[in-house]
């Protein structure tokens, strides 16, 4: 029989050779966390290391992903599909074991982790969406959404203002499914130079409670039975969510080194790594485990064992209720509904012949109105501007702290929202769609950066997309905001500029199954504008000829509330017998992956092109070219009326018609 201080003193070998062998990593969060690790993953945690996508598997997050290696070996020792060669290749160009943990890299990778407090954030969204899908699929006698969602995070996460905002919340909503254990080592990483209490010296605990956790106290995170213990009590709370507080020495078992800023990120070297062995007691060579310990962490027939059980539950269930079953299959899947293009390509249909002017955001509205009664899993929520990014819908129940509902009130928290989101995606079974006005999306960005590198589908509603919105003036009016997003790889942009585009711009993200799209919406009033129905199946390819005219001498391009602007230009320079070409470029992410022969259609060489954009100029210069002229704004806005803004920075007709003629 191995001892458990043998299990986790095998995380901590694991942790200083690999770290040593890439010359690169954090040695001292594992070697700190590897008693609380042995604690949750051998007594608590339910998972199937053969099934990493078991869709009732309880959740893990390593929110203080730096310490990526504890990771890996817990992984590795628990029998995933992650072998002792990818531990060799630490850090290494294609190996699955990359810096910090990477979703859809290596398998048990809940969640992409590195940027302190999103994990947290995103075991928010994982307990969250449990909760409410637990609360629509379960039925007596059939708890067959039943899972935990357990976070580690340390000081760093603790001390990111998004963990003010996701456990608030959490508080509020009674999230008693999701556990978090701290990593209270008393160390970041100025430790190298000074006390951590020069910069962090909040009560923790009080702070949690307050939230209102339940918090447990002054847990030895170096005794794993005294961990073990505070888990199987955070289990039975009913109504909050629980921080377990665990007092621990980063760097544990390193006799120079344990409890020094020094081991945080940095290889301990050689000596300091004999010196190690021979203090914990562990006499095998790097990378060498010996069988018995792997028996100890083995998870496999667990595992197994907990899958099949559940099987079991769930055949039972889809006896008495097979369409519920047979719902939630396709939801865990992220497969859309089987009638699902038939209802969105009617809806499309129906807002064409309503033909309404109307501002994007209502559009948006209604767009959100047709489209969820046919996609329950559609589930969204503004950052308190429910009102103005009109988000709600008439379906929509809010989200209690009981269970039950699809609409959030996620309060005055865009980060936390979008990185909420993101943890709500990755658990599966829901597609969130969150809101702010545009210019605060980046408040949020790190959290858009993370859905896009994570390839997740979430949908962000920004409303109020450019000077348009007016009187609230420049902290309110975005410039940057859309070139911005757009530089975002594998984020998909879309500034629509009447009801056909804003529906299909819909229909697009959610039907876009590996990554995130933003829909960026007005707040005013825009023209409908009459489109063929090929021009309608068009604009699902991000830019398309909305205005033509024979022997075209230049090509306007223009998005959003421009669109309009572009075609009274058109009419003014037809007058002056000047025939120009409108292009309407609702998604230039999207026109960008359509073949070169449709794009070349669209944009044909050899004649100028002028875009038109109220936002920044430089990034439409990859379309007009240095010989092309863009209208922009390259400054911040002011505070008026819309209209007035429009006039004086040049958004008119006849202004835009007047640059045409100066490229010609
Ligand atoms: C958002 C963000 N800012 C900065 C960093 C760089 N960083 C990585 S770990 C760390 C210190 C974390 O302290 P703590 O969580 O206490 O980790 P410990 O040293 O105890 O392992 C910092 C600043 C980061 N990863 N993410
Ligand atoms: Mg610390």
């Amino acid at each position: 029989m191995t001892s458990k201080a043998d299990l986790a003193n095998a995380i901590r070998a694991l942790a200083m050779d690999a770290v040593q062998q890439a010359n690169s990593g954090h040695p001292g969060m594992p070697m700190g966390m590897a008693e609380i690790a042995e604690a949750l993953w051998n007594n608590h945690l339910r998972h199937n290391p053969a099934n990493p996508a078991w869709a009732n598997r309880d959740r893990f997050v390593l929110s203080n992903g730096h310490g990526s290696m504890l990771l890996y070996g817990l992984l590795h020792l628990s029998g995933y599909d992650l072998p002792m060669a990818e531990l060799k290749r630490f850090r290494q160009l294609h190996s699955k074991t990359a810096g910090h943990p990477e979703h859809g890299m290596t398998p048990g990778v809940e969640t992409t982790t590195g940027p302190l407090g999103q994990g947290i954030a995103n075991a928010v969204g994982m307990a969250l969406a449990e909760r409410m899908l637990a609360a629509e699929f379960n039925r007596d006698g059939h708890a067959i959404v039943d899972h935990r969602t357990y976070v580690f995070l340390g000081d760093g996460c603790l001390m990111e203002g998004i963990s003010h905002e996701v456990c608030s919340l959490a508080g509020t909503l009674g999230l008693n499914k999701l556990i978090a254990l701290y990593d209270d080592n008393g160390i970041s990483i100025d430790s190298e130079k000074a006390q951590i209490k020069q910069w962090f010296t909040d009560n923790t605990p009080q702070r949690f409670e307050a939230y209102g956790w339940r918090v447990i106290r002054d847990v030895d995170g170096h005794n794993a039975n005294a961990v073990s213990a505070a888990i199987t009590e955070a289990q039975k709370e009913t109504a909050k969510p629980v921080l377990i507080c665990c007092k621990t020495i980063i760097g544990k078992g390193a006799p120079k080194k344990a409890n020094t800023g020094g081991a945080h990120g940095a290889p301990l070297g050689a000596e300091e790594i004999a010196a190690t062995r021979e203090a914990i007691g562990w006499n095998y060579p790097p990378f060498e485990i010996p069988e018995a310990v792997y028996a100890g962490w083995d998870a496999r027939a667990r595992g197994a064992k907990a899958e099949t059980a559940w099987n079991e539950k769930f055949s039972a269930y889809a006896k008495q209720h097979p369409d519920l079953a047979a719902e939630l299959k396709r939801r865990m899947a992220g497969e859309l509904p089987r009638d699902w293009k038939n209802h969105a390509a009617k809806v499309l249909a129906q807002v064409g012949e309503k033909a309404e002017t109307i501002a994007t955001r209502k559009a948006s509205q209604n767009a959100i109105e047709a489209l969820a009664p046919a996609l329950p899993e559609l589930v969204g929520g503004s950052a308190d501007l429910a009102g103005s990014n009109l988000t709600w819908w008439s379906g929509s129940k809010p989200v209690g702290n009981t269970g039950g509902g699809n609409y959030l009130f996620f309060g005055v928290r865009e980060f936390g929202m979008c990185a909420i989101a993101n943890g709500m995606a990755l658990h599966g079974g829901v597609i969130p769609y969150v809101a702010t006005f545009l210019t605060f999306s980046d408040y949020a960005r790190n959290a858009l950066r993370m859905a896009a590198l994570m390839k997740q589908r979430v949908v962000y509603v920004f409303t109020h997309d450019s000077i348009g919105l007016g009187e609230d003036g420049p902290t309110h009016q975005p410039v940057e905001h859309a070139a911005v997003l757009r530089l975002l790889p594998n984020m998909d942009v879309w500034r629509p500029c009447d009801t056909v585009e804003t529906t299909a711009a819909w229909i697009a993200a959610i039907e876009r199954r590996d990554g995130p799209t933003s829909l960026l919406f007005s707040r005013q009033n825009l023209n409908f504008q009459k489109r063929s129905t090929a021009q309608i199946a068009d604009v699902a390819r991000g830019g398309y000829v909305l205005s033509d005219a024979p022997n075209a001498k230049a090509a306007i391009i223009a998005t959003g509330s421009e669109v309009t602007l572009a075609l009274e230009a058109q009419k003014l320079l037809a007058a002056e017998n000047i025939a120009t070409r409108v292009v309407s470029m609702p998604a230039t992410t999207v026109f960008d992956r359509q073949d070169a022969e449709y794009r070349a259609q669209v944009l044909p060489k050899g004649i100028p092109r002028v875009a038109v954009e109220a936002g920044v100029s430089d990034f439409w210069r990859k379309y007009v070219g240095l010989e092309g002229a863009v209208v922009g704004i390259d400054r911040y806005g002011e505070s008026a009326p819309a209209g007035e803004l429009f006039n004086y920075f040049g958004f008119t007709a006849a202004n835009i018609a007047s640059v045409v003629k100066g490229v010609l």
